[in-house]
């Protein structure tokens, strides 16, 4: 990959990119909260919720970019979201949007919740030791870049398992409720 890279500002999209990682809803089967609604929807069809387009640079002290394309919709009445992560080494990153409106819902290991509304043109700081999940609450693509140190790591696992404290759901608009988890008991 060259050094240089061009990204349209009026679309959010790159000119180039290393690998395109495509997630469709049965790829994210274990993250929504209503199981009953995602195997309904799966019935018929298997949606695109988002794309990731990866630029990495693997060198030591190396940084990393991406921009993700979230797709606006919902299942049951939460917001389509990405899967979240925490980065396995205490790395922080930065989100810029292009386009679209969301949430970027955070937590730490504790539970402490921080919330950033996700617009054209706002630029987020992500803590480092901050999970972090995009939702797209609005009816367009939510399109952001995000760029990270390249050894920063991705750790899914807690959030497949226990998901966020919070989820962020349609009630009259986008509403932060408290996740009951109720969904994981057996
Ligand atoms: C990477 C950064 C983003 C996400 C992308 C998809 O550190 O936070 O590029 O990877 O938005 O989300 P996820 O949770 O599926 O990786
Ligand atoms: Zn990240």
């Amino acid at each position: 990959m060259e050094n240089i890279n061009e990204i349209d500002f009026s679309s959010g999209f790159l000119k180039e990119y290393k690998k395109v990682q495509e997630r469709r809803l049965s790829d994210l089967r274990e993250y929504f909260y209503d199981k009953k609604a995602v195997e309904n929807i799966l019935v018929n069809q298997n949606p695109i919720i988002y794309r990731v387009y990866d630029v990495i640079y693997d060198y030591p002290g190396g940084l990393s970019y991406s921009v993700t394309e979230l797709m606006p919709g919902k299942v049951g009445n939460e917001y389509y979201f990405t899967k979240g992560h925490f980065h396995s080494k205490s790395a922080a990153e930065i989100y810029i949007v292009f386009k679209g409106n969301g949430i970027l819902l955070t937590e730490n290991r504790s539970g402490d919740t921080k919330t950033y509304n996700m617009y054209r043109g706002s630029t987020i700081n992500v803590e480092p030791e901050y999970a972090h999940r995009s939702v797209n609450t609005g009816t367009t693509p939510l399109i952001f870049l995000a760029i990270y140190p390249t050894d920063a790591g991705h750790d899914y696992e807690s959030i497949k398992e226990r998901g966020f404290s919070y989820l962020i759901v349609d009630k009259n608009g986008p509403t932060l409720i408290k996740n009951d988890r109720k969904n994981l008991e057996k």
